[in-house]
């Protein structure tokens, strides 16, 4: 899912402005028509009713396309109806949809109540005083869903910064302690620029990258964090735990025996993640050009030592992938 393109959500009175606007350009065209015998009821009744249907069917395209543009947040993948709860209000955000919906309901009633008066009267001045009282009322409705259109923009700009991953693809995550190499091991294994020596609290979205062979493609997601509790996780660190819950078939857990963290840590959060996820692990030696190397020879005989046999090894995977 990508939600780069989720469009703006104006202020309520931005789309007032564009639909009058537009409703007295096409009455103004209509007023420079010549036309044969001139009957100044049903030439004004024809300029009002051609404004009504204007100002309808601009805001009702408008408000249309804001709502066909939003995900259905109860069709989207679990990750991301996850994330939306995690980093939104849930109810908020479907109140906010209904009101707009609602908003469109209301504004064709008021068009066909208004279009019938205007149709039926006999009476100039009651044509202007039926007008003013449609233009009153779809101010006064768009103005009641000021509020809504705001946290729709709100709402925009957070998911704006959503990873776009491919929910169906096999999806490989990294894991490991801070700094032993996980953005690194991405960078190498495929086409991603990740930001090295990044802290997790400066990144606004995951890193993504891709491993292809033929038309077989793999995703591999840099899944920062130490497995706090959920809610003292910050958003980077929330964003990778539900990545790992939701959509890892494999998890690559990155070694590094350079003493940053010990090696008693670093196996005690393997074993933690395995316990959390259940889910396949791998175990990968990072930074073997700078450890000697009995160190390396020494180090658990499971685990892969070099980025070649890495590649070797998730390789295997392009053919689990049903994408
Ligand atoms: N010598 C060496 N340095 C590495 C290797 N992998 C990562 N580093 C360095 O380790 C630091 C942390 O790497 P990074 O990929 O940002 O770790 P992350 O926090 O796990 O994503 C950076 O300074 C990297 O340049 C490696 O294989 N060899
Ligand atoms: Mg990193």
């Amino acid at each position: 899912m990508n939600f780069q393109c989720l469009k703006k959500v104006e202020r309520y009175d931005f789309y007032l402005d564009i639909a009058f606007n537009r409703a007295k350009k096409k009455a103004d065209e209509e007023r420079g028509k010549k036309k044969g015998r001139f009957d100044r009821l049903k030439k004004s009744k024809q300029i009002e009713l051609l404004k009504l249907e204007t100002i309808k069917d601009t805001l009702v395209s408008r408000l249309d396309n804001i709502l066909k543009a939003y995900p259905r947040v109860e069709e989207l993948d679990i990750f991301y109806q996850e994330l939306i709860k995690c980093t939104l209000d849930y109810n908020k955000l479907k109140k906010s949809l209904g009101a707009i919906n609602w908003c469109i309901k209301k504004i064709n009633d008021f068009y066909k109540i208004y279009n019938f008066k205007i149709k039926k009267t006999k009476d100039l001045n009651s044509i202007n005083k039926y007008r003013k009282e449609y233009y009153g009322r779809i101010s006064s409705l768009l103005k009641q869903i000021k509020k809504e259109l705001a946290y729709l923009e709100e709402s925009r700009k957070t998911m704006k910064n959503f990873p776009a991953i491919k929910t169906k693809m096999f999806t490989v995550c990294i894991s490991g302690f801070p700094n032993v190499g996980k953005s690194t091991l991405l960078s190498k294994l495929t086409s991603s620029k990740p930001e090295i020596d990044s802290y997790a609290f400066t990144t606004k979205s995951l890193n993504l990258g891709y491993m292809q062979k033929d038309y077989k493609k793999i995703q591999l997601i840099d899944t920062p964090g130490t497995l706090n509790r959920f809610n003292k996780m910050n958003y980077i660190e929330k964003q990778a735990y539900l990545a790992i819950k939701h959509l890892a078939d494999l998890v690559v857990y990155v070694f590094d025996l350079t003493e940053e963290y010990g090696l008693k840590e670093q196996v005690e959060l393997l074993k933690r993640i395995k316990e959390e996820f259940k889910k396949p692990v791998i175990t990968y030696l990072s930074k073997t050009d700078i450890i000697e190397k009995e160190k390396i020879d020494k180090f658990d005989k499971d685990s892969i030592k070099s980025l070649e046999e890495l590649k070797k090894q998730l390789s295997c995977f392009f053919d689990n992938n049903p994408a």
